[in-house]
């Protein structure tokens, strides 16, 4: 799908025209991976485009970074104000939102260190992640041959583009099959994640998802989902989760802030419960679109109005 323009890039702290935000092709990111970035969503509301738990996204930010001994140009609350501008510029009522930090041109080699920091904001419209059939149909997915980073080599909890690659291959492989997605497992086959979502399955009536020792991704949407299904009283484990739970699951569904609340139909070609939307997966579903669209009250504060 090629990508819905907007109009302006926020690229250090000036706003510049979409086709003209571009870089050195020596960039230190470009050569070792070095960048650090998120994705959050703005959706519309009645009242004013509404960003989605913004400040827990800009947070992890700052996180990933932290992780890799890098210290932000920008504050939480200048990178805030930033992409509010942005969207505002932009005049958008509903958008993807990427804040990416790199290391830019300066000289080459391993050590980042003298490469500058570059911090961009990018907002642009971007529909459903897995197509627009999959949030009521469900998705074709498979488990992936390539495993999930393992722990101690490059840390999941930083989202950095390096990690992506890893995500590159279980998805491309999934494609390749003809499946829509693939999960990966983690170095000892438990079940990890989506190439770009977490995961979670409901047997009887229970909500299993694997914990964060499972090199996945600590999910905005994943901790929104597990919050939202607990105040519905529905009991939510945080579990390592072998790979053949996933077979005898009534319901499979992943989560993201791209992916939102998306069911799977079947895994490896095995019809997950009735092969549609499940009735917990469809509850859950409904309430985070409810929450997000400004339908419900906002009684998590996480919406932020632009
Ligand atoms: N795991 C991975 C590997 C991942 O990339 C994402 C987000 C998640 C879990 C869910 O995290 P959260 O968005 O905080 O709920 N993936 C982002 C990028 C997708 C892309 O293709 O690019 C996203 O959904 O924005």
């Amino acid at each position: 799908m090629p990508m819905v323009k907007a109009e302006k890039i926020w690229y250090n702290g000036a706003l510049v025209d979409w086709d003209d935000a571009k870089i050195h092709v020596l960039s230190h990111a470009l050569h070792y991976g070095t960048s650090f970035f998120e994705g959050a969503r703005c959706y519309k509301t009645k009242k004013a485009p509404a960003c989605f738990r913004l400040k827990d996204h800009i947070r992890r930010l700052l996180d990933s970074m932290k992780i890799y001994r890098t210290e932000s140009p920008y504050s939480l609350d200048e990178l805030i104000d930033a992409i509010l501008d942005t969207i505002r510029v932009n005049k958008l009522e509903e958008c993807y939102i990427r804040p990416i930090v790199f290391r830019g041109y300066g000289e080459l080699g391993v050590n980042p260190a003298h490469c500058p920091l570059e911090t961009i904001i990018a907002v642009w419209g971007w529909g459903s992640y897995l197509g627009a059939e999959a949030l009521e149909k469900g998705v074709n997915v498979c488990v992936s041959s390539w495993l999930r980073i393992a722990p101690n080599t490059l840390p999941v909890m930083a989202k950095v583009g390096a990690n992506y690659m890893n995500s590159q291959l279980i998805k491309m492989d999934a494609l390749a099959s003809g499946f829509d997605e693939g999960i990966g497992l983690d170095v000892n086959g438990m079940v990890s994640e989506g190439s770009g979502e977490n995961i979670f399955l409901v047997r009887d009536g229970v909500i299993y998802t694997p914990t964060m020792s499972s090199s996945n991704l600590c999910g905005i949407t994943r901790n929104s989902v597990i919050t939202i299904a607990r105040d519905m009283g529905i009991t939510v484990v945080e579990q390592t989760i072998p790979r053949e739970m996933l077979y005898i699951a009534d319901e499979v569904f992943f989560t993201g802030t791209a992916a939102e609340v998306t069911p799977v139909a079947t895994i490896d070609h095995v019809t997950v419960g009735n092969g549609r939307r499940g009735s917990i997966t469809e509850k859950i579903q409904k309430k985070f679109f409810d929450i997000v669209s400004g339908e419900e009250e906002d009684q998590y504060d996480w919406l932020l109005y632009v």
